[in-house]
């Protein structure tokens, strides 16, 4: 394959072939020529096509439809070559809260055979330097509004010398795009070439960075939507993650992209602006993490019989009481799915019509998975072992020697412990390093937090193991409860008993510690560690 990358950073620093998992493409959709651009197929074969009048994208006093982004991502393309001097294979920073102008820049870099490094907003200027060090960043388009960090980052990011700024009271970005033509001839970059250098959310250590090809981006768009979600053109897309979270970029601009549909992109998006914004702007497709449905449904009464009729949770586990509170209160049965930054999106999920509680669901088409002990052969059904998989799409560490843990004998080892049920469900356990051992028992933390959050008065809880001379480890709880409920010892005898009663008595938190919040990632994660380790 004819790579159009001349500065071959990424494909110099690809995982060693023996260190690649394999890769299957047994769909026909994922049958891809040597040559394609990602934003080709996304954005320009829709207004070639004269598919361009139709709405693309909205957010707060904006209205794009396929051609006005198109003319967008065309003049900031224009700009990256002529202006920032952009060579095809350069990565660029992309520092935003989710806006249209974000998505703008991002099709810009794919037009331009650049490679988008997308970047969480609430990131600080330690994390911005490790990933633009890492990614060797020479440009970055960022949002003035989040300029700050990015500006205390570069004195120690050498490489980065290329900065413009959009969205600000100055004429940045935009002067300079008024100034190029609307026009632009998108690279012809091969199928293999790397555009996405996507960091992990990751929980612990210093951040990864996962490559993902022109291909893989088209991969994604070809398994999931049309076998799980199956949207149509009038659907309108909505939700909370950042597009730098790749379950926010999927989900939010290149699965509606990929069947013409719009999405509506918010730039705060806290339950309650979700819940407004799907009733002001008629949303019919909602993306979010599973503690997200559970406040919003506190108020979720008024969207039922309304527009919104596919609700997708990924990024965590969904306990099966969010799963049922959610349908009492819409009607709507969640999609779950589990994903992850190197694999680039989901694999295992499960349609309304095939939703189990307590499931995440099957492989999804054009992907495997099994469930493997620590020598990498299948366990029988029903025992609990590492979740592996193979499909389109799959673990490419930049320059990382992890490469070798994520990825065994060709299949990604995701850090999961899963069991597969008789009738080949996949039940997720805790992450790995997750797991509870009290007197010897195994104990899965949110299979504790499960049970926590069937009390009413339970609105968000953690478990971790603590150390403990008798037992190894004993089981603590940490427990934000609902408003207006007091965190008296009465209450914890009283969450105690209840977890007794739910499940084996064995598992109940010796120990419950009340919170007003609790850790998360900017992505929805509990952030278990920091509950562990405060400091
Ligand atoms: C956990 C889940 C149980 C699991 C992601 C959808 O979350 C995403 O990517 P990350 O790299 O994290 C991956 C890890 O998160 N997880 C995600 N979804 C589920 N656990 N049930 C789920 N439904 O530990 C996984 O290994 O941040 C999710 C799409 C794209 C993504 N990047």
């Amino acid at each position: 394959m004819i790579s159009a990358h001349i500065d071959t950073f990424a494909r110099d620093h690809l995982p060693a072939a023996a260190d690649q998992p394999e890769f299957l493409f047994d769909l026909p959709a994922l049958r891809f020529p040597a040559q394609l651009n990602c934003a080709t197929e996304l954005l320009d074969r829709h207004v070639a096509e004269g598919r361009g009048g139709r709405l693309c994208l909205q957010a707060e006093g904006i209205r794009w439809t396929y051609a006005d982004l198109q003319a967008q991502a065309n003049r900031i393309a224009n700009v990256l070559v002529n202006d920032l001097g952009l060579v095809p294979g350069n990565r660029v920073l992309l520092r935003s809260a989710n806006n249209p102008m974000l998505v703008a820049c991002w099709f810009a870099v794919m037009k331009a055979g650049g490679i988008a490094v997308a970047t969480m907003p609430l990131l600080r200027a330690k994390e911005l330097t490790q990933m633009a060090v890492k990614g060797e960043v020479t440009h970055a388009l960022c949002d003035a509004r989040l300029a700050e960090e990015l500006q205390l980052a570069l004195p120690a990011c050498p490489l980065l010398t290329q900065v413009s700024y959009f969205n600000g009271k100055e004429a940045g970005l935009e002067a300079a795009m008024a100034r190029r033509p609307a026009t632009f001839d998108t690279v012809a970059t091969a199928s293999d070439d790397t555009c996405i250098l996507a960091f992990t959310s990751g929980t612990t250590g210093e951040p990864k960075g996962t490559m993902h090809y022109h291909r893989d981006v088209m991969a994604i768009c070809a398994c999931w939507p049309p076998h799980i979600l199956k949207p149509t053109a009038d659907d309108i897309f909505i939700g909370s993650p950042p597009l730098a979270f790749t379950f926010g970029l999927g989900g939010l601009v290149l699965f509606p992209m990929s069947v013409c549909a719009s999405a509506v992109l918010l730039e705060k998006a806290t339950p309650g602006d979700l819940q407004d914004a799907i009733l002001d702007h008629g949303a019919t497709v909602l993306f979010t993490a599973p503690t997200s449905y559970r406040v919003m449904a506190q108020r979720a009464a008024a969207l039922r019989g309304g527009t919104l009729r596919k609700c997708v949770s990924a990024g965590e586990a969904l306990p099966a009481a969010t799963r049922a509170l959610w349908r009492e209160v819409t009607g709507i049965e969640l999609i779950d799915g589990i994903g992850a930054t190197e694999m680039l999106h989901i694999f295992i999920s499960a349609d309304e019509a095939h939703a189990r509680p307590g499931a995440t669901g099957k492989a999804i088409p054009g992907y495997v998975a099994r469930v493997v002990d620590d020598a990498g052969e299948p366990v029988p059904a029903n025992t609990v072992g590492k979740l592996a998989v193979k499909g389109p799409t799959g673990c490419r560490y930049l320059a990382d020697a992890r490469q070798k843990q994520y990825v065994k004998n060709g299949w990604n080892l995701t850090g999961d412990a899963y069991l597969v049920d008789d009738d080949g469900y996949f039940h997720y356990q805790s992450r790995t390093d997750d797991m509870i051992i009290s007197s010897g028992y195994n104990i899965a933390s949110p299979e504790v937090e499960d049970a926590l959050l069937l009390h009413p008065q339970v609105a968000e809880c953690g478990v971790i193991g603590v150390a403990d001379a008798e037992r190894g480890q004993i089981v603590k709880a940490y427990v934000v409860l609902q408003p207006g409920a007091a965190p008296t010892p009465a209450m914890v005898t009283e969450l105690q008993e209840f977890v007794k009663a739910n499940v084996a008595p064995y598992k109940y938190p010796r120990a419950i510690e009340f919170r007003s919040s609790l850790p998360r990632t900017e992505t929805g994660k509990l952030q278990r560690f920091r509950l562990r380790d405060p400091a």
